[in-house]
């Protein structure tokens, strides 16, 4: 038994270390966190052993942890059904632990497996930063945006000081068409598909197109104050948004010449 535990409950030796990076790394989710706080996660994690037919992950219920497969073979499901397959060296479960949500998908062992594991609350004092560089890392990502290229350091450090990080899961309705219209995102992670009713008795929404990483939305209905013009719908595995209110939206970004003569 002690002999066991001790197997089960090893911590990374180099190979596996470079084994996790490169799990987190190849994880849209992950990959954008700071080299040295990846470095601690790798450091954090330890070894457990799964039998065939176990469940490490089930749909709907709180996350308590962090994964990256080490070994075997594992089934994505939802509501039953498989939607796919992972070997080893692929991170899972980091959605609930980034964004506080229920699991959006259950992970099942298919054959006697192993997984490199990260509690919840290690994750989350690692990740703990100051103001100062969350707001370094949004203007980061920010300078990377083409809307917003050529705004000053100092208006790009404002815009970041305001902006809220928000997580939608697939099929989530970021907009409904017809809604009153109170943000502007932009999308950090993730695609969107944007669908609209073409008539108002419309039964089906035909799809226009889909938006990724640096892509806006959401301006319409505040440069026009009008409703909502379209739908956005959150597309598998889930999007990082990074939103604005209309206020911050109209005082630091709403008179880009971009966004006045956006005309889809
Ligand atoms: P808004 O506020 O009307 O909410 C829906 C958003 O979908 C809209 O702003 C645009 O930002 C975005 N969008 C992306 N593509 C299109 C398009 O082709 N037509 C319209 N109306 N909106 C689009």
């Amino acid at each position: 038994c002690v002999q066991s535990m001790q197997q089960s409950y090893s911590a990374p030796i180099p190979n596996d270390k470079q084994q996790i990076k490169d799990a987190i790394m190849d994880n849209d989710f992950l990959k954008n966190i700071d080299a040295s706080q990846v470095r601690e996660l790798v450091d954090s994690m330890y070894s457990k052993s799964i039998a065939a037919g176990e469940f490490v992950i089930r749909e709907g219920e709180a996350g308590a942890h962090l994964y990256v497969s080490a070994a075997g073979e594992f089934a994505v499901m939802q509501n039953g059904k498989v939607l796919d397959k992972m070997g080893p060296g692929k991170a899972f479960g980091e959605l609930a632990i980034l964004y506080n949500c229920t699991r959006t998908a259950s992970i099942r062992v298919l054959s006697e497996s192993r997984v490199w594991v990260l509690d919840r609350r290690v994750f989350q004092q690692i990740m703990m930063r100051t103001g100062l560089q969350r707001i370094e890392n949004s203007v980061n990502f920010l300078r990377s945006v083409p809307l917003l290229r050529n705004l000053s350091e100092e208006l790009l450090a404002k815009i970041a000081d305001v902006l809220e990080l928000e997580f939608y899961a697939a099929g989530t309705y970021i907009i409904r068409q017809g809604t009153a219209g109170d943000s502007f995102f932009l999308i950090s992670q993730g695609n969107v598909r944007v669908t609209q009713k073409l008539t108002p008795n419309a039964l089906e929404e035909t799809e226009l197109r889909t938006l990724s990483r640096g892509d806006y939305f959401g301006e319409q209905a505040l440069i026009n104050e009008d409703k909502r013009t379209a739908n956005i719908i959150a597309l598998p595995p889930g999007v990082e948004c990074l939103s604005l209110d209309t206020d911050s939206f109209k005082r630091l970004i709403g008179d880009l010449c971009e966004l006045k003569e956006k005309d889809y």
